[in-house]
């Protein structure tokens, strides 16, 4: 799966991308990830990316030159699908991640400043994708966590837990809880059960927590369709 990501802030993925599970993707070439600096694809000699909104009022607005050239050269041939992470776009699920996960190239364009020209999402854009409820400084960190989102669900990239996991939250329950060693952690015990070695009560507590705890933390979960 190959990522292209079109960013002002490009230093920003270096440190996220080059740990743990989005490391190993890449070294075993599952992954491929190439941030480009919007910057490169401006015209005007003040390589600017945004400009005052027509109509007036506050803040900047990103032009569309630099977006519309820099998804025109990346994507070449290839029949990417291009995403705009913005607070307005569809929400992020592990639904939508999974589906995302069937495309072979994705290219991210990341908003900044109070928004972008609408003919960018209206010519450019295939999907807007958002995050969460909430603003933030600019679309790199939700880039990051598609990026995340989408290449655990890559086959190979994750060990053998990755299928099992992934179902939980198809099945719109939490997690049942978990223990580790010791057993009794300075005077607090783990639940009984969990050391009474029949599988069958284990499992049954178990399915029996992650409802009560969904129930508990996540009600909104359980009325939701399937
Ligand atoms: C486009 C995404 C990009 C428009 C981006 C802001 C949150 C998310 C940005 C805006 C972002 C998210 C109109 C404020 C950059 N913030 N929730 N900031 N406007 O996924």
């Amino acid at each position: 799966m190959k990522f292209d990501v079109i960013t002002i802030f490009s230093e920003i993925f270096k440190p996220v991308l080059n740990e743990s599970i989005l490391k190993r993707a890449q070294d075993k070439g599952k992954v491929k990830v190439t941030v480009h600096d919007l910057r490169k694809f401006t015209e005007d000699k003040h390589r600017k990316v945004d400009d005052r909104p027509f109509g007036g009022g506050p803040g900047m607005v990103m032009t569309p030159q630099p977006i519309f050239d820099a998804v025109k050269k990346i994507k070449g041939k290839s029949k990417a699908k291009v995403i705009l992470m913005c607070p307005s776009g569809k929400p992020l699920t592990q639904k939508l991640a999974k589906q995302l996960a069937k495309n072979k190239h994705l290219i991210l364009i990341c908003g900044h400043y109070e928004g972008y020209d609408e003919r960018i999402r209206e010519r450019v854009v295939d999907e807007a994708i958002s995050i969460g409820d909430y603003v933030l400084t600019g679309g790199e960190l939700p880039a990051l966590v598609l990026i995340d989102s989408v290449s655990r669900l890559i086959p190979g990239v994750l060990g053998r837990e990755s299928s099992l996991e992934d179902e939980s939250f198809e099945r719109n329950l939490l997690e049942y809880p978990q223990y580790t060693r010791p057993a009794n952690f300075r005077g607090i015990k783990i639940p009984n059960v969990l050391l009474s070695g029949h599988h069958l009560a284990i499992k049954k507590w178990r399915e029996d927590q992650a409802y009560i705890r969904t129930k508990k933390y996540r009600p909104d979960l359980l009325n939701k369709k399937q």
